[in-house]
């Protein structure tokens, strides 16, 4: 016999789980006393909603849950806005919070709050687990729930007295639950017309988003493009499913997104949606069928085809396994015409590039600069505003990762996620790129990533407004800017200095190339702070 705290303790070991972000209270005590006799390590954030938001990261590059732990209360309704985030860009989650004693349960006593019930919306699924015995059951079906069909966070609450019982423990080695059977292969009445869709097709379009990289199925998107000729644009989350380069590749999409690909999909008469949500900033559903163009959406959640585009042809699975199905019947397609075209479009077109502005840094030659000197395979996180719209546009990824909070748009998600980015991959380069508007919803991260030795490097786009929302009421609201500026700002490399992080701030595009190569050389938590002109825009007009 065993108590519940030492089962939890050990189910996330049998998990395969090595490392856990969070922090403590009373009701979760039992736990961090079990948690000390394990070789799970620990990260202590400085507020839980980054322990959700690292757990993400964490769990996007190592392709497997990540952990965020809380206590009852209030360090569980901290964690809502990483589990919403996680939520929206199906990312999966494992959120274990303690609870009030099962007696005290619903009586508004000190720290209670019914988390199970706030974080529904929010969660794939979440248990109070209210028998103890039950417990190492619970943990295997959250993993199961988590990791399969469309990812996404489920969250296990589990009172204070419940993790002080004795229980069996025996991990189960199997799951199955009754009203959960995600299919993962194509039906092959479907599959056959796909097949059919693509042999007839004289401008076909592969738009790719996120869910390529939840399936890992960016071998098969990349081999069903070079196999058939077909071109390829992404979302803002699927950005590196080819490398910015590939001369199939033809941008991301969407109102930030570049011209060529948006008119790629407008023209064409074939457009294969993978792994997207198809949500309203990346496409909307402007008549494409009407213009005979003829729409397969592949996802792994039955839910997504047909709720924002209508859809030709559904086909539910996992992207991997459906891709696969479709390659083992080598289609061929004739697209010459349609790329030489594509590329014409794209050859015309301007890239969204601001005029140097002197004691500014240009945004684009920054993300541009810093993305060709990071390494081949490194990971970028972009925060939410105008870096992250920058960010996107300018990138070059090669065999690289794009993270950012796409779905909920959450500002303050790049520090953090990057951090569990970087425990996941140790050996990769992991830059966070935020505004100084995010960078205050998460500087007391500094602290985490010092004491852990993260050596995240993070670049501050200093523009002294809330740019993005600056930029949207110079457009739309006559320039009554209000409630951004962002006066009484403190000097972010004297913050960095009472860390002890090594930085340096730019103000000009003559230094920022130099910064950048210092930056990059450091093994250290960096701060690269650059001035950014407080009226650059970028929306393209
Ligand atoms: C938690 C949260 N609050 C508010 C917003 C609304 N919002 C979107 S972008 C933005 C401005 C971001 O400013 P900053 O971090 O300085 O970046 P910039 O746009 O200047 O690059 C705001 C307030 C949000 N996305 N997330």
């Amino acid at each position: 016999m065993i108590t519940a705290a030492q089962a939890i303790v050990k189910s996330l070991e049998m998990e395969g789980v090595s490392v856990v972000f969070g922090y403590p209270g009373a009701a979760i005590c039992p736990f961090y006393d079990q948690l000390a006799h394990s070789s799970i390590r620990h990260i202590l954030v400085r507020q839980e909603q980054n322990a959700g938001h690292a757990a993400s990261g964490y769990a996007r590059i190592a392709g497997k849950p990540g952990v965020c732990i809380a206590t009852s209360g209030p360090g569980a309704t901290n964690l809502i806005t990483a589990l919403a985030t996680a939520y929206m860009d199906s990312v999966p989650l494992i959120a274990i919070t303690g609870q009030v004693s099962t007696e005290l349960l619903g009586r508004d006593v000190f720290q209670e709050a019914d988390i199970t019930g706030a974080a529904e919306p929010f969660t794939k699924h979440s248990f109070l687990v209210k028998n103890a015995q039950e417990l190492p059951q619970r943990i295997k079906e959250a993993f199961y729930i988590a990791s399969t069909g469309r990812q996404g966070p489920v969250l296990i609450d589990i009172p204070i007295d419940v993790q002080k019982n004795m229980i069996e423990f025996d991990y189960p080695q199997t799951v199955s639950i009754r009203s959960y059977k995600p299919s993962t292969k194509g039906n092959t009445a479907q599959l056959k017309r796909v097949l059919n869709a693509m042999q007839q097709a004289r401008k076909p379009v592969i738009c790719a988003g996120g869910g390529v990289f939840g399936a890992r199925a960016t071998k098969q998107v990349k081999q069903l493009a070079e196999q058939c000729s077909i071109p390829v644009v992404s979302t803002m989350m699927g950005l590196g499913v080819l490398p910015t380069e590939h001369p199939l590749y033809f941008g991301m999409l969407g109102m930030y997104g570049c011209s060529v690909a948006n008119k790629a999909i407008h023209e064409s008469d074939l457009l294969i949606i993978i792994g997207a949500r198809v949500g309203e900033r990346a496409m909307s559903n402007t008549g494409l069928i009407a213009r005979c163009t003829r729409i397969i959406h592949i996802d792994i959640d039955p839910a997504e085809i047909g709720k924002n585009m209508e859809t030709n042809i559904p086909l539910v699975g996992d992207a991997k396994q459906v891709l696969k199905q479709i390659l083992e019947q080598n289609p061929t397609l004739e697209t010459a015409d349609w790329l030489d075209a594509l590329r014409d479009w794209k050859r015309q077109e301007k890239p969204p590039i601001i005029a140097s502005q002197s004691g500014y840094v240009n945004p684009n030659r920054l993300v541009s600069l810093l993305s060709h000197k990071m390494e081949g395979d490194s990971i970028y996180v972009a925060d939410v505003g105008q870096n992250q719209i920058w960010s996107a546009q300018g990138i070059n990824l090669r065999e690289g990762r794009f993270l950012t909070s796409g779905g909920m748009g959450t500002m303050g998600y790049s520090l953090p996620a990057a951090i569990g980015a970087k425990l996941a991959a140790p050996e990769k380069q992991v830059v966070a790129v935020c505004g100084d508007g995010s960078l205050q919803m998460q500087m007391m991260e500094f602290a985490t990533m010092c004491q852990h030795s993260v050596p995240v490097k993070l670049v501050v786009m200093c523009n002294n407004r809330l740019g993005m929302v600056r930029e949207l009421q110079d457009i739309y609201y006559q320039h009554n800017c209000i409630a951004v500026n962002l006066d009484g700002s403190p000097d972010f490399c004297k913050i960095a200095d009472a860390y002890g992080i090594n930085n340096a701030f730019v103000c000009s595009d003559t230094e920022v190339e130099h910064a950048i190569d210092r930056m990059l050389e450091s093994d250290k938590p960096y701060l690269l702070q650059c001035a950014i002109s407080p009226e650059a825009n970028c929306a393209t007009d």
